[in-house]
């Protein structure tokens, strides 16, 4: 994000008076439950500013709308006509009973009961539209010529409270759903004038880390998670499965087959695509017609149980061809790699992927897949590969803290040709913590162009090995793709926040606690790492050393963070707690550390000696307890959960520095 410091004192300090006002006024208006929301529409134009609970991700275009709020407590007609999409029926009648009413779900309505309610979904929605007269509205008209694209407008229909949820195709419909449902509040839907769609095609998660799979549990839910926030594709990669990789031929039991079908058919559900990744690199001979007959078998078995969307990955595996047919014919190095690895893909594209129906382009993740300058390896990649396949790329860097529009310019470049540029999409590794499984990475996601979606067709996330507590980037990087003009890190994070604590207060405040204990972009310029806990430190060292009584905030947040065993499994998002258990152990640990070292600070100033030893015993026992090893790991046994930068190591070994021993 290029977040510009304002250099000219007279602007800031006018800043500062707009922002006195406007606090004031938001702070009215949460008082009354509802926020002040200004979207920027991509061409920089902005949208109305009214009374709108906030929406996630922020539509394109947003607006009160007339007339009043449309009840769902009472009887709602959900009228969708034959063939409108069942998840979507399913999920709007769910929502009604949410909001308390009964759902008379219809394929027409001409006569209305009164004191009824509707809610009309299609994607034949133009009559609804003239019915409101919207039909001419250039916003809505856009939003429904957009793929995913929606509008929703409320009014009076037939004289009932009506919402008209149009979709330009299937998929809009369900993402529509997914803004209503964030638009309800006190059993009714706020009035509004909604057009919206995504901005990049492929928005998602790509399961592609090292360590252990997620239970297949996990994946449903993920899935499920993603589709509520708009995403659309959910990429099976995990790298320790071994019938992707090192057994890449063999194909799957019936059961495994019936596993995976739950899978296609939940993603399919939440308007997911499933996409299968076949990684036949480590030990491929890509000119060999068998080893291209097993992949086509493997993908063909794939297909007819539903999977519509295919990646052939080739990244982490020997750099020069392997077998000495492949020598043979294409030559040793690593220019020569790159055609024999797209020999091997279009011979996949042409022989299984073009002439089946639905099936999205190929996609493979070259040997060489970041950086964007141009190479032998990627020049000839760039020239022999068909241009219809899409390669996914991770950025300058393998985990990239910056992704630039500029980067990915060059990039497209360098994988493509100059006048056929690569279709790229990026495979983002974050927060992925396969690299370093004792850290979790919940800071929000920072440093991705707004404008990246003008140059990628789209970005997948590479979540860590904990999936519940991957959620909160998973919905940053839902926000950041659908809209990136309008992705405010910050908000986008807090909402998430909000969203898996669930609504209690506590568990909120001891939620985002523990999230700021593990913000740790390991790049302190975007992020530093816990900056609450950090500013705590530093205010309560400045008191100590200034002779002050110290401001209460340190010791607030040692006591809550010993709470934490008992707050975080009352969340609303069940898995959370149980991922972070390791680290949520350590954290009480380290909590009372803290107490016991203010103790022992505080005895220490007054000359109590006793007083002083005894709690630097308990500062020890703590310190020693919080280091235990906790976390299993695939690879590394079982490891000491690390908390951010350490910072509450740091904090207890300089209060036992400056207090002498016995
Ligand atoms: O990033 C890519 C394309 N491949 C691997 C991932 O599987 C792995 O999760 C990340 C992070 O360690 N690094 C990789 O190189």
């Amino acid at each position: 994000m290029n977040n510009a410091p304002n250099s000219a004192g007279a602007r800031r300090r006018r800043s500062l008076l707009i922002l006195i006002a406007a606090a004031a006024l938001a702070a009215a208006m949460v008082m009354s439950g509802w926020f002040v929301i200004a979207h920027d529409r991509p061409d920089g134009k902005g949208g109305d500013v009214g009374a709108v609970p906030d929406i996630f991700p922020v539509p394109q275009h947003t607006h009160v709308g007339t007339g009043g709020s449309i009840p769902l407590s009472g009887h709602v007609y959900v009228v969708a006509s034959e063939g409108t999409d069942q998840a979507s029926i399913d999920a709007l009648v769910e929502l009604v009973s949410g909001a308390g009413g009964t759902a008379e779900t219809v394929t027409t309505l001409s006569t209305p009961r009164e004191g009824s309610s509707a809610v009309r979904a299609g994607t034949d929605s133009a009559g609804a539209l003239r019915a409101l007269h919207l039909d001419g509205d250039p916003e809505i008209r856009t939003a429904l010529e957009r793929p995913e694209g929606y509008a929703i407008a409320t009014g009076q229909i037939d004289g009932i409270p009506t919402a008209v949820l149009a979709g330009r195709d299937a998929d809009g419909i369900f993402h529509g759903v997914q803004s209503l449902r964030q638009l309800l509040k006190d059993g009714s839907l706020a009035a509004v004038r909604i057009s919206d769609w995504p901005l990049m095609e492929t928005r998602g998660v790509i399961e592609g880390f090292y360590g252990t799979p997620w239970s297949h549990q996990a994946r449903l839910d993920v899935i499920k998670f993603a589709g509520r926030q708009k995403m659309n594709t959910y990429i099976y990669s995990p790298k320790d499965d071994p019938l992707l990789r090192e057994r890449w031929r063999d194909l799957y039991s019936n059961q495994e087959l019936g596993e995976l079908r739950e899978l296609i058919d939940a993603a399919a559900a939440s308007h997911i695509r499933f996409t299968y990744a076949l990684s036949p690199g480590i030990d491929v001979c890509y000119s060999r017609t068998s080893d291209l007959n097993d992949a086509l078998t493997k993908l063909e078995s794939l297909y007819s149980l539903g999977v519509r969307s295919f990646v052939i990955p080739l990244d982490d595996i020997a750099t020069k061809v392997q077998c000495a047919e492949d020598v043979k014919e294409f030559g040793s190095g690593q220019a020569n790699l790159a055609k024999a690895q797209a020999s091997f893909i279009n011979d996949v594209n042409e022989k299984f992927i073009v002439g089946k129906q639905g099936v999205q382009p190929l996609e493979t993740v070259p040997t060489f897949y970041n950086g964007s300058d141009s190479t032998a390896y990627k020049r000839e990649l760039g020239k022999a590969l068909n241009p219809d396949i899409v390669v996914q790329w991770t950025g300058e860097d393998v985990v990239s803290h910056r992704i630039t529009k500029e980067s990915v310019d060059t990039a497209r470049r360098s994988y493509g040709t100059s006048s056929a540029l690569r279709t790229l999409v990026i495979w983002d590794n974050y927060p992925v913590n396969d690299f370093s499984q004792d850290h979790l990475f919940m800071a929000p996601v920072l440093g991705r162009d707004a404008d990246l979606y003008t140059s990628i067709r789209g970005i997948v996330t590479n979540p860590m090995i904990e999936p519940y507590l991957s959620l909160p980037a998973i919905f940053n990087y839902a926000d950041l793709s659908w809209n990136g003009p309008a992705y405010d890190a910050a908000k986008s994070m807090n909402a998430a926040l909000s969203l898996v604590a669930g609504p209690d207060p506590a568990v909120q405040e001891g939620v985002r606690a523990f999230v700021d204990l593990n913000q740790d972009w390991q790049d302190d310029e975007l992020s530093p790492s816990a900056p609450e806990l950090r500013r705590d430190i530093d205010r309560f060292w400045t008191d100590y050393d200034a002779g002050r009584a110290p401001s209460g905030g340190l010791k607030a947040r040692s006591a809550l963070l010993q709470r934490l065993p008992e707050l975080l499994p009352r969340m609303a998002q069940r898995g959370f707690a149980q991922d972070a258990a390791a680290w949520v152990a350590a954290a009480a640990e380290y909590g009372r550390g803290v107490e016991a070292a203010l103790d022992m600070l505080e005895a220490t100033k007054r000359g109590d000696t006793e007083a002083a030893a005894t709690a630097r015993k308990n500062v020890e026992t703590a310190l020693a307890s919080a280091e235990e090893k906790r976390q299993p790991t695939l690879e590394l046994g079982v490891v000491t959960p690390v908390l951010g930068g350490s910072e509450l190591k740091s904090f207890l070994e300089q209060a036992l520095q400056r207090v002498p021993a016995g």
